[in-house]
């Protein structure tokens, strides 16, 4: 079990409100509205839509900054258009988007949809209006495609395998029979379920006991207030294992707040939580490289665009990022 935290801590919900904030102004989009359609080409070069979800969480700041950076070293290359939503749950903000991208003429969207079967009909409307659609990050749901007649290539992570080695890592620090509380993501998210399957197979493996599971739906504070009751329910609790940082650093701030010894989980390894890492308050994330997801999905719209590569789907790297013991 890790030892008393390091003292000087400045307050963690202060940091992340600032955080918060400072990712809300970050403005990562780009005003979307209905434009010219050129058959996706703006002086011959293919236009890309990239839409993400919540811009208020810094994996998808890091996202939109690789994509950035990607066209900026290929701008004869391509055009981009980078969106997202406003929070993590509004998936009709993300239906929108994909009609102002179609409106706007783009060749290809290449989206992590916040919903894995409720934005199909939206894009399965942007393919027939001619736009090709590259799935990245969280997996549509396969019968809901093909029940839609929609082909979307995947190229994102094994999040069950990422997300069970960082219940492995924790559980490595727990003696057998220990209690632990897993937050979910939204369930309705593929990888939110994946990521759950995961954690819940490391306890398994280990035999520690779930005494407590919720979904924090992707966000902090949820997640802040789940974690606080998850401990003041389960005085024994040993550890909470979360499916993304957001959620971590939520719940890192609820067991700060009861001065208790708690192990923590996290996935996606974003800016915010190195200093957690590093004084131990956080054992392990995932990183799942999102500055390279969004740029590996464009590589492939160009690809296939261009007529260089059939629609296939792509498995993308997940590395473990362990914290002081
Ligand atoms: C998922 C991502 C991230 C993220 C979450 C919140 O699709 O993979 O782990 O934290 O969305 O929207």
């Amino acid at each position: 079990m890790r030892h008393a935290r390091s003292a000087g801590w400045l307050g963690l919900t202060a940091v992340i409100v600032s955080l918060a904030l400072a990712l809300g102004q970050g403005g990562c989009s780009r005003p979307a509205g209905p434009g010219n359609t050129s058959g996706g080409k703006a002086d011959g070069k293919p236009r890309i839509a990239l839409v993400m979800k919540s811009l208020a969480n810094e994996f998808f700041a890091t996202m939109a900054d690789g994509a950035k950076a990607h066209q900026a070293g290929a701008a004869n290359r391509y055009e981009l258009i980078t969106n997202g939503m406003r929070s993590e749950t509004d998936v009709s903000e993300q239906v929108t988007l994909i009609e102002q991208m179609v409106a706007r003429g783009v060749a290809a969207i290449v989206i992590a949809p916040a919903d894995s079967k409720a934005v199909v009909p939206a894009l399965k409307r942007a393919a027939d209006a001619g736009v090709l659609v590259i799935n990245i990050d969280n997996r549509l749901d396969p019968e809901v495609l093909a029940e839609a007649g929609l082909a979307a290539p995947f190229v994102g992570p094994d999040n069950r395998e990422g997300a069970r080695r960082a219940g492995e890592a924790v559980a490595k620090q727990l003696d057998a029979g220990a209690e632990v509380a897993i937050i979910e993501g939204i369930v309705t998210a593929f990888n939110g379920q994946q990521r759950a399957l995961g954690l819940e197979d490391a306890a398994t493996a280990a035999g520690l006991r779930i005494v407590a599971r919720q979904s924090g739906q992707w966000e902090m504070e949820k997640a802040n207030g789940i974690a606080a009751a998850m401990l003041s329910e389960h005085p024994a609790l040993a550890a909470i294992l979360c499916a993304n940082d957001s959620m971590a650093l939520g719940a890192a701030a609820a067991i700060e707040a009861s001065g208790r010894r708690v192990l923590l989980s996290g996935f996606d390894n974003v800016p915010a939580v190195a200093p957690l890492l590093a004084d131990g308050r956080l054992s392990v994330t995932v990183d799942q490289h999102g500055d390279r997801l969004a740029v590996e999905g464009i590589e492939a719209a160009l690809a296939i665009l261009a007529g260089a590569a059939a629609p296939e789907d792509r498995t993308t790297p997940v590395d473990l990022v362990t914290g002081k013991p």
